[in-house]
């Protein structure tokens, strides 16, 4: 029998590598997207098949986690055996400027997503993997973090996520659901969202260095993080909901770099080693010496990089580092690609885009 999914957030980072995944394992899978002015499929538009022409084993739903009526219809239209509630306003520094609506998708969502499942009964089980994560630990009191670390969250986005994870466990605890969450570290790739602080570095450098911006702007560069690869992350989204009962996972690399690290790299990725100068918000980083091929961006003793306290935070977590032990133990998984290796990628990726937009410039 075909196993069916449905995906909220599948427009998103994790959603395309999960549904990738689900549909090399066989799966029908079935994503929420939301309605905008603008296209906002692109990330899976290669997965897209004409359903007169394909298999069909791809679809798209329109909706919205703000929307329960709609998402309860949804569910009872489409019937999955695994729900992966990926949706989300998932931007921490946004989620300070829109407090409200972050509670309504990252809170009231995962409610509203629980309750449809319960009231609807499909015949046999229908497994729920909710999105966690490490900023529910926000100031943390031990280090590492494991899943018995005490949470004490430092954004709306973090307090409404904790709800979310709660309202998880009590639904499986109240009502027998198998429901689970997967307490992630942050996690990257080329497809990351151009705003979060990986992804803005590899791509805002690879712009200078084709010269298509000047300088980079950034916030609090001694942030330390533990970050792993999408990829390897989405693989244990899926392995959680195939146990035999279900349970809370921390998901991490156990390594951890500042963002001042990963600036660093994609830099020395880009043929550009980087000297840093000054304190807090009169810190710069110089181009000391450039040996890549590059065009015509950055030149020896430009500076790159430069503060902006806009960047900064009301409430900062400073550090996360987790222990994925009974991920390893429990599940078998380990990640498979490192921080700087994906770091590289990213480069990659991103000069190539940044190579694409001046070729097009040039030729206006
Ligand atoms: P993205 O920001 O890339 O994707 C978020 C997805 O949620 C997008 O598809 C977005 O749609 C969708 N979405 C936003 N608002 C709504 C809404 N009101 N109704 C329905 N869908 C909505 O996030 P990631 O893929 O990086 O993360 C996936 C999940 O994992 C999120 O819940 C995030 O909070 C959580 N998480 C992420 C971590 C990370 O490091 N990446 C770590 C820990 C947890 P659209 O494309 O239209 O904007
Ligand atoms: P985070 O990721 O807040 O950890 O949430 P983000 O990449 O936004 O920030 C990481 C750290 O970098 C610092 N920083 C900057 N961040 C951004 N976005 N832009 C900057 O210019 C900048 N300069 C420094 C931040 O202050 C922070 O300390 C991500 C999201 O994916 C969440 O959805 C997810 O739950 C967590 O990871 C785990």
């Amino acid at each position: 029998m075909t196993r069916r999914a449905l995906i909220t957030g599948i427009t998103g980072q994790d959603g395309s590598y999960l549904a990738e995944l689900l549909l090399e394992k066989g799966y029908e899978v079935h994503g929420i997207k939301r309605r905008a002015s603008s296209f906002n499929t692109q990330r899976v538009d290669h997965l897209y098949q004409d359903p007169h022409l394909g298999d069909g084993r791809f679809r798209l739903h329109y909706g919205d986690l703000t929307d329960a009526s709609g998402l309860t219809r949804i569910l009872a239209e489409t019937e999955p055996h695994e729900v992966y509630n990926l949706g989300a306003q998932s931007h921490v520094g946004v989620s300070f400027e829109a407090p409200d609506y972050t509670a309504q998708v990252d809170a009231l969502g995962t409610l509203h997503l629980l309750e449809a499942i319960r009231f609807l009964k499909r015949e046999g089980e229908t497994r729920f993997y909710q999105a966690s994560t490490s900023e529910l630990y926000g100031q943390v009191a031990e280090v590492p973090q494991t899943e018995t670390t005490p949470f004490h969250p430092r954004s709306p986005y973090g307090v409404a996520k904790l709800y979310a994870h709660w309202i998880t466990v009590n639904y499986r605890e109240a009502y027998g659901l198998y429901a689970c969450n997967g307490i992630l570290f942050n996690h990257e790739s080329p497809r990351r969202g151009e705003t979060f602080v990986t992804r803005k570095i590899t791509r805002g450098l690879a712009r200078i260095a084709q010269g298509l911006e000047p300088c980079l702007y950034m916030g609090n560069l001694d942030s330390l993080r533990d970050w792993g690869h999408a990829k390897d992350y989405v693989r244990m989204q899926w392995l959680m909901l195939q146990q035999d009962a279900p349970e809370d996972f921390v998901i991490a690399t156990g390594v951890q770099h500042s963002v001042r690290d990963f600036v660093t790299w994609a830099a020395t990725d880009l043929g550009v080693t980087l000297r840093f100068e000054g304190n807090g918000v009169e810190e710069v980083a110089v181009a000391e010496s450039v040996t890549g091929d590059l065009a015509p961006g950055i030149r020896a003793s430009d500076v790159v990089l430069r503060i902006d306290p806009r960047y900064f935070r009301p409430a900062e977590v400073n550090t996360l580092l987790g222990n994925p032990a009974k991920a390893r133990a429990k599940l078998g998984w380990s990640p498979q690609i490192t921080a700087r290796e994906m770091c590289a990628e990213m480069v990659a990726a991103d000069l190539m885009l940044a190579r694409q937009e001046r070729t097009a410039r040039e030729a206006q």
